[in-house]
């Protein structure tokens, strides 16, 4: 069987052998990977390591490798948003499937775990700030999923027509798309503390979250339909903005991933915890250890 060849401007390789935007080499990153969005989060995870093995940064990449209780163990931040995760999944995929030598896919699949800490606004009486909520299914605002061929085959097509008729959903925005999380990863690592509900990753902070400052809504009913929406007793228990393209691309290239985030905003309360630096260790410590 012919093998894909991926050429110069497609997979894009620096001078030291390193991709692209990660600036790292397939040796560089361990099996098992935990992604943060705030680059100064990674040193924080680090902290936690027996010791470090490797550190770079480049843009709001910034990733450390080590070990914590004798596991190779890699930490990566993604900056904000699914477009960045669009760049972070397939560097890192092709880092673990790719020969850089040849440009060709490598035989064996080497598979990733990929474990999302983040922060989020909780959307539920139940999700109050400091609650940690594991997403076992996303729902994408972004719209990322839909450029991919095979997006139908890993979404959940009757929780997308049961939410567009719920929401009236309008023709302008990006087609919602559903998506798992890894189920095994959910087990272990999310099984009895934390809240599981659905999460909805905006392709925004503000508008798309239903926040209004000085520009009003498209649709002022948005939060009160997505906070009332129950499907086979899930709840919509929380905004975010990454979780959707990472648990997508990860069904997609064959690797695990979930997302877990503490609240630091409920909307339903209009409570925040602006200082949540000074507590998002907990959620870090028990993730590290699972
Ligand atoms: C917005 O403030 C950012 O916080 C959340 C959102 O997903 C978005 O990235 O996650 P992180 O705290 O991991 O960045
Ligand atoms: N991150 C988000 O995306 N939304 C919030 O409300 C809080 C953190």
């Amino acid at each position: 069987m012919n093998k894909k060849t991926f050429a110069p401007s497609e997979l894009i390789i620096n001078e030291d052998g390193s991709i692209f935007h990660l600036h790292l080499t397939s040796q560089q990153i361990a099996d098992k990977i935990m992604l943060v969005g705030d680059p100064g989060r990674v040193s924080l995870v680090a902290s936690y390591f027996d010791e470090k093995e490797f550190e770079v940064e480049s843009r709001e990449f910034k990733t450390i490798t080590g070990t914590y209780k004798g596991k190779r163990l890699t930490v990566l931040s993604t900056g904000i948003g699914c477009d960045n995760i669009d760049i972070v999944m397939n560097e890192l995929d092709a880092l673990a499937n790719i020969d850089f030598e040849t440009r060709t896919e490598k035989d064996e699949h080497r598979t990733l775990t990929l474990v999302r800490i983040g922060t989020c606004g909780g959307l539920q009486p139940n999700t109050p700030t400091g609650t940690y909520i594991a997403s076992v299914k996303s729902i994408g605002f972004d719209g990322l999923l839909n450029f991919y061929a095979g997006r139908n085959e890993v979404c959940d097509l009757p929780l997308e027509e049961a939410f567009k008729a719920h929401m009236n959903w309008s023709p302008l925005l990006a087609a919602p798309y559903v998506i798992d999380a890894n189920a095994e990863l959910i087990d272990r690592i999310a099984a009895n503390d934390m809240v599981h509900g659905i999460t909805i990753a905006c392709g925004g902070f503000f508008g798309p979250q239903g926040r209004e400052l000085r520009i009003p809504l498209a649709d002022p009913k948005q939060n009160e339909k997505v906070e009332s929406f129950v499907y086979q007793g899930l709840h919509i228990t929380n905004f975010e903005m990454e979780s959707s393209a990472l648990a997508g691309l990860s069904a997609l290239l064959g690797h695990k991933a979930m997302t877990c985030c503490m609240v630091i905003a409920n909307r339903l309360a209009k409570e925040v915890n602006a200082n949540y630096k000074n507590s998002i260790n907990g959620l870090i410590e028990l993730v590290l250890d699972r």
